[in-house]
């Protein structure tokens, strides 16, 4: 293998190359590399200055984040960093692509930095659940304002290098080529003579209100990043950037960073950047299959969903020929279509003539036979097997031979839907989250006779319009939607119970969901549920309290948000869910008709109830082949379904918890609650009774 940082003599200007793909993470080789590169030329005769580079496409894009699991080791990142700032001549960045983390940090210890017109600066170390940890919270904040280090490393998002020049932290934007032009600029600073221009040697920017500063950033974290520790410790850090001399405040980054990396927090979160990055891994595809080439995409149905669809393809340059049944229905679709960019643009994030260009690519029409050039069509039409069949028979009729069709349903049958095609192989199912145009989840499911190299580019299409991709197996809701069903099922019968929607939804939110299920149905349309539940009633436990909350309040019109009132009421000017005394005491009426008996579970029982029986769940799944990998399901809730990625999804936070605890709990609720609901998935069982664990079990299933 390569050395990783090698190092050239140009003149008098020597070139350090950082090589270390694919992204030029910062491994234990990296940094012994820079080491004993920047030890000998220290005493190099004739160097008046060093130009630190990258190889590919991307300066350093992190900390190798492997490394976190085994511990960093030698040497550690501040000595390596301290001793390219100690250089004794001036050493320059050139930045090209994303300097993200240590690689930020890294630029952060050269004296000067010159980036690539495209180039971005970012800290998302607390995507990861740590703090800049490579003298990033001491040295940002003498190079950019207090205000902007703090915005950086709080939102995790880059700057981009226009920005970065203003704000003090790139001195030089270059249109060509970054590595001749930070030549250039090296040899220019040696004709004018600058020296080395160390960070840790500049004051701290903005200084003057940084108390008021950081309690109103401590006051919103608390709001907005609640159960998390590392955007606090971030602050810590900052404050003592602030208060603090250097190496002290070097001392309180190290130590919090270590505390930070063995956290379940940051274990959570690493857990996930590994599961979103295995899901494009399907076991039992070979590796050599090659997606079909998708250049036009046809979708089925101009509302909400379809809508949403069309706007992903388009945001990527992707054509797109929308069909639905009725003139009205299409201009009423593209009509909202132009209204979401429209948000856009008035936001900022979208420019006029993109706009018109994104809706140029959406052409509507009213007649299937212009689907006959698509690659993918995309029905998105409402939920009803047998109009999903009839629109497939006639997609049948028009789409070329190789042509995917992918249904958008969320729960049915695609074997069913599939078998009325003369194509099941190249049938497959695409469900995507409202609004599709905003959720990052997309489930692909696999019916009984979808092609390989149809899965493979539902994968490659998913990357495409920057989806998640994960793939699922043919089972009532596939993964997301038939976990949410004994999650959803626990939270009404808690209400049933006593519980208040308010206290249900706000135990849920307390421990992490981002909004509570019942505010959830409110959103979607309480009629969603109920008639979805409607359908399969013959397959439903005969239980007259099974989402009855629901079914009471869809008997008297009160569908939630859509009608201002549902589980709670809406009718502020600012819309906010208030609790409505009304309804509570018409579904404490219907427990006692149902004899439902007042246990009033209080906000422990209510997360343990829901969440246990939706692990449960996950667990059934796994055992039926439906999920691949318990890591999967992860990746589901925390992109579909608003589960706090700081838990890890539901699967890594059962293990957290211990799954024999868990078990115990169920077999508890097994005596104290309705037994049918509390039957352990026997996988759970078997892993809880053998000190398991999801995780455990995966690994020994990849083996
Ligand atoms: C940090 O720096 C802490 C410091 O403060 C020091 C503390 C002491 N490590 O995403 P992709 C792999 S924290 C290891 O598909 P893209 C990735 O697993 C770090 N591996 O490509 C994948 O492997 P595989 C801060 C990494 O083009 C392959 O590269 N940095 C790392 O869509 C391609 O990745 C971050 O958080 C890494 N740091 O996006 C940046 N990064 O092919 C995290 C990538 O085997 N990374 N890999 O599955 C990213 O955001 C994206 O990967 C990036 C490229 C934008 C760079």
């Amino acid at each position: 293998m390569s050395e990783p940082v090698t190092f050239s003599i140009a003149g008098d200007v020597a070139v350090v190359m950082i090589d270390s793909p694919p992204v030029n993470a910062v491994n234990q080789g990296v940094r012994a590399g820079l080491k004993q590169v920047f030890t000998e030329l220290r005493g190099k005769p004739g160097i008046k200055a060093i130009v630190l580079g990258c190889a590919g496409k991307t300066f350093v894009a992190g900390a190798d984040i492997k490394e976190f699991d085994t511990g960093i080791a030698a040497p550690g990142y501040h000595e390596v960093l301290r001793l390219i700032e100690d250089s004794l001549v001036p050493v320059v960045a050139a930045v090209q692509g994303t300097a993200l983390g240590a690689g930020t940090e890294i630029a952060l210890a050269c004296h000067y930095r010159v980036a690539h017109e495209a180039a971005r600066f970012g800290l998302p170390e607390l995507s990861l659940g740590i703090i800049p940890g490579a003298g990033g919270t001491q040295r940002l904040p003498r190079l950019v304002p207090l205000e902007v280090a703090l915005d950086m490393a709080l939102t995790g998002k880059p700057l981009p290098a226009g920005k970065a020049a203003e704000a003090g932290l790139a001195d030089r934007v270059v249109g060509g080529e970054v590595m001749p032009a930070a030549l250039a600029y090296a040899r220019e600073l040696v004709a004018s003579g600058a020296g080395p221009r160390r960070t840790r040697e500049q004051p701290v920017k903005g200084k003057e209100g940084a108390a008021e500063l950081f309690a109103a950033q401590r006051a919103q974290v608390a709001k907005t990043m609640r159960n998390r520790q590392s955007p606090i410790a971030l602050i810590t850090a900052l404050q003592a950037a602030v208060e603090q001399p250097f190496d002290e405040g070097l001392k309180v980054e190290g130590r919090l960073s270590s505390q930070l990396e063995q956290a379940t927090e940051s274990k959570a979160l690493r857990h996930l950047f590994y599961a979103e990055r295995e899901v494009r891994k399907i076991p039992g595809l070979a590796a050599n299959i090659a997606p079909r080439p998708i250049a036009r995409v046809g979708i089925v149905g101009a509302g909400t969903m379809g809508g949403g669809i069309a706007m992903c393809c388009a945001n990527v340059g992707i054509p797109v020929t929308l069909v639905d049944a009725t003139q009205q229905n299409l201009d009423r679709g593209m009509a909202t279509i132009r209204k979401n960019y429209e948000r856009s643009v008035s936001r900022g994030s979208l420019k006029p003539e993109q706009l018109e260009e994104r809706i140029k690519l959406i052409s509507p029409t009213l007649d299937y036979s212009a689907l006959a050039n698509a690659d993918l069509i995309i029905e998105a039409v409402f939920e009803n097997l047998a109009l999903k069949k009839e629109i497939f028979a006639k997609l049948d009729a028009v789409a070329k031979p190789g042509a995917i069709l992918g249904t958008n349903t969320s729960t049915l049958d695609i074997d069913e839907i599939a078998a009325v095609t003369r194509r099941a192989k190249d049938v497959i199912g695409l469900h995507f989250f409202s609004p599709a145009n905003v959720m990052q989840l997309l489930e692909i499911v696999q019916a009984g006779k979808t092609a390989p190299d149809v899965v493979v580019t539902a994968l490659d299409i998913a990357k495409r319009i920057k989806k998640t991709g994960v793939v699922a197996k043919v089972c009532y809701g596939f993964i997301g939607n038939r976990m949410m069903d004994p999650y959803g099922r626990e939270a009404e019968r808690c209400v049933l119970e006593g519980a208040t929607p308010a206290q249900v939804d706000g135990a849920l939110e307390q421990w992490g969901m981002a909004m509570g299920i019942l505010a959830v149905y409110d959103m979607a349309g309480v009629d969603v549920g109920y008639l979805t539940r409607a359908e399969r009633k013959h397959l439903l436990p005969d239980d007259p309290t099974f989402y009855r909350p629901t079914a009471v309040l869809y008997e008297h019109g009160w569908l939630g948000q859509k009608s201002g009132r549902g589980y709670y009421r809406y009718d502020g000017a600012d819309r906010k869910r208030t609790e409505d005394p009304e309804v509570i005491a018409l579904l404490q009426e219907e427990a006692k008709r149902l004899d439902v008996p007042q246990r009033k579970p209080g906000a422990q029982e209510i997360q343990e109830r829901c969440l246990y029986a939706m692990i449960n769940e996950g667990a059934l799944l796994l055992e039926e082949g439906v999920a691949l990998r318990a890591s999967d399901i992860d990746v589901v809730y925390t992109a579909g379904y608003g589960f706090p990625r700081y838990r890890g999804g539901p699967m890594f936070y059962a293990d957290t918890v211990g799954l024999k605890v868990i078990y115990d709990k169920i077999m508890e609720f097994q005596k104290t609650l309705d037994p049918r609901y509390w039957q352990p998935a026997p996988l759970l069982k078997k892993l809880a009774l053998a000190g398991s664990s999801f995780a455990q079990w995966q690994a020994e299933q990849s083996r």
